[in-house]
């Protein structure tokens, strides 16, 4: 059992609480479930030992640790059935929807008997919300569309959480010596955004001792198929799919597996064309052939072995698969103009970084070490300006900026790499820039985001009056959207990227795997305007440093090349872009 599965208990418990009226408990359940959540060893061990081994976890009560222990041992707490059977609702599926908490569950519960998404959505559609005391049409009008995209998060992972876990699904397999070969497929190759389900393709001759060791792997949950040469299991929430193929299909496998359905669809027919046939077990010369749809492997074998093999039996390159989306890349490959995508490696600083002089945790020249060790020619510190939606004592006042710049300039001479000290500015409403303008021309480098007025829909004016303040280099997560918790703001992204363009504003994309923002299409709307382009992780500490990779595949589902990324360039490229 682990602690994340346990925090979420109490989480649900917090939640459910919270929903019966009861005050102060529901508070101090969550601290207690992050705590848990972020308990470096593992707490079902410290179960066993007893509550009070349990209560030795800060702010844990002797009353949650006798409920984890009760879980551990029995796989229930009795407080928590009680409540689920006063309030038979789906709380944790509805309380994802953006406006809806655990207040709102238990009285459209009480009220309409609203117990799962689908009864929330009708009692929307029939207008029933705005007939509850204390609800209004406004209100009922959000739910409705936040709903649907509520229900879609259900369905999809981040890929920020399904990438991980693959790869280590690929260490597990490789270590066995059934493997010849063992790739992602699918979304995952492609570094969609959000996944369905994570595709994983062996190359093997013994497909059974392949499927026996994907069950083996620790992180499975429960096997939903398993046969001899593939297998579906549910490993931490998300469904698995193992392919097992022979070595000389497993090119064709992996092209046809990787997808998407659109680009197969261009290449299949390009492959008929020409008198072959392609599909998931080769290439093959049907030319001869009476009937070509006799079976799979009717025909002359051309191709199969490998991913280049097979397209170049098409006369096609081995596409990076955040190209194959079917949205013109074997057009460009023709007419020789598909992009060379940028690279990690090219990367040669982050230009969006916080230190814990705002909400990092650590320090400027800590930063700035992390930076060089990560092999950053520069970087560029970007903290939090006071100001709407950046709340509490997180954002900088004007003059703590200014005193951050002598902190700056403290630890620049001796450092490793090209240290920049900018700041992350608030957008507002209306799309002013809410800094002083003489302070922001006295920084090197200013990001400018929305951190306020999320909800409010339509916003490309506002965002294009950012992008051309004269002082703001880059656009910082333009839509502010988290995926599958936040839709963020609508935009035209055409219309943003010609106004960045015109104003030689950078549109960032930002690498935290929460956001990628922007998101792939969006990218490529700025780089065919011509608009530049900051890949930026926003780390807020040097951990935060490897989602870059995040940052550049999506940029790289964009169609970006390394000229298109400004912090690709070199120092005095990237000084006069800074201007
Ligand atoms: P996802 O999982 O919804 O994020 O998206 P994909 O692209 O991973 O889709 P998935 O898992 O259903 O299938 C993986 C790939 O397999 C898909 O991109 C293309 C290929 N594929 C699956 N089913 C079919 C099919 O019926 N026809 C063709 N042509 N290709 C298919
Ligand atoms: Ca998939
Ligand atoms: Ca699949
Ligand atoms: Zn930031």
């Amino acid at each position: 059992m682990r602690n994340d599965e346990i925090a979420a208990l109490l989480e649900e418990f917090a939640d459910r609480l919270e929903a019966t009226g009861v005050e102060y408990k529901p508070s101090a359940y969550r601290r207690a479930a992050e705590n848990v959540r972020e308990y470096p060893g593992a707490v079902e061990g410290l179960a066993a030992e007893g509550p009070e081994a349990v209560a030795e976890i800060d702010r844990v009560g002797d009353a949650i640790a006798a409920k984890i222990v009760a879980y551990v041992e029995t796989g229930e707490i009795e407080e928590l059935e009680q409540l689920r059977a006063e309030l038979p609702a789906d709380i944790e599926a509805l309380t994802r929807v953006e406006g809806v908490g655990p207040k709102t569950v238990g009285t459209l519960y009480e009220e309409l008997g609203v117990e799962d998404l689908d009864d929330l959505q009708q009692a929307a559609e029939n207008e029933q919300i705005r007939t509850v005391k204390g609800f209004g049409a406004k209100t009922e009008q959000n739910i409705r569309e936040n709903v649907q995209f509520a229900r879609e998060a259900d369905e999809r992972t981040r890929l920020g959480d399904a990438r991980p876990l693959a790869e280590r699904l690929l260490a597990h397999l490789r270590e066995s010596p059934a493997v010849e070969r063992a790739e992602t497929a699918g979304s995952i190759r492609r570094w969609r955004d959000t996944v369905g389900d994570v595709d994983v393709l062996v190359a093997t001759t013994d497909g059974p001792a392949v499927v026996d060791r994907f069950q083996s792997w620790d992180a499975v949950d429960d096997v939903i198929e398993a046969g001899d040469q593939k297998a579906s299991v549910r490993a931490a929430g998300v469904r698995v799919d193992i392919r097992a193929v022979d070595p000389d299909e497993f090119g064709a496998a992996l092209q046809y597996f990787t997808g998407s359905m659109d680009h197969n669809v261009v290449v299949r027919n390009r492959a008929i064309d020409r008198g072959l046939k392609l599909n998931e077990y080769g290439v093959f010369d049907v030319s001869e052939v009476e009937d070509p749809d006799a079976g799979q492997r009717v025909g002359q074998r051309v191709a199969g072995a490998t991913e280049a093999d097979v397209y170049a039996a098409v006369d096609l390159p081995q596409f990076p698969p955040e190209l194959r989306e079917g949205t013109g890349e074997v057009d460009a490959a023709d007419d020789g103009e598909l992009p060379e995508l940028v690279t990690v490696a090219d990367v040669r600083g982050d230009l969006h970084t916080h230190t814990d002089w705002s909400d990092g945790t650590e320090s400027i020249e800590e930063m700035v070490t992390a930076a060089a060790e990560a092999g950053y020619d520069y970087h560029c510190v970007t903290d939090h300006a006071a100001g709407p939606g950046v709340f509490g004592d997180i954002g900088l006042t004007d003059d703590e900026i200014r005193d951050q710049m002598e902190a700056v300039a403290e630890v620049a001479p001796d450092a490793e790499v090209d240290v920049y000290h900018g700041v992350e500015a608030n957008i507002d409403a209306d799309g002013v820039v809410t800094t002083d303008e003489e302070l922001l021309a006295a920084l090197d480098l200013v990001v400018a985001s929305p951190h306020a007025a999320l909800q409010q829909g339509e916003a490309t004016d506002r965002l294009i009056r950012a992008v051309e303040h004269p002082e703001v280099d880059i656009l910082g997560h333009p839509t502010g959207r988290l995926i599958n918790e936040r839709p963020g703001l609508e935009v035209d992204f055409q219309q943003l990227a010609a106004a960045a363009a015109d104003a030689d504003t950078a549109l960032e994309v930002n690498a935290n795997p929460a956001r990628l923002d922007l998101h792939g299409e969006a990218v490529r709307a700025a780089v065919e305007a011509g608009a530049p382009v900051a890949v930026d992780t926003d780390a807020h500490s040097p951990a935060e440093f490897d989602n870059v990779r995040y940052g550049v595949h999506t940029a790289r589902r964009g169609w970006a090349e390394p000229d298109d990324v400004v912090n690709t360039w070199d120092n005095d490229r990237l000084q006069s872009f800074l201007g």
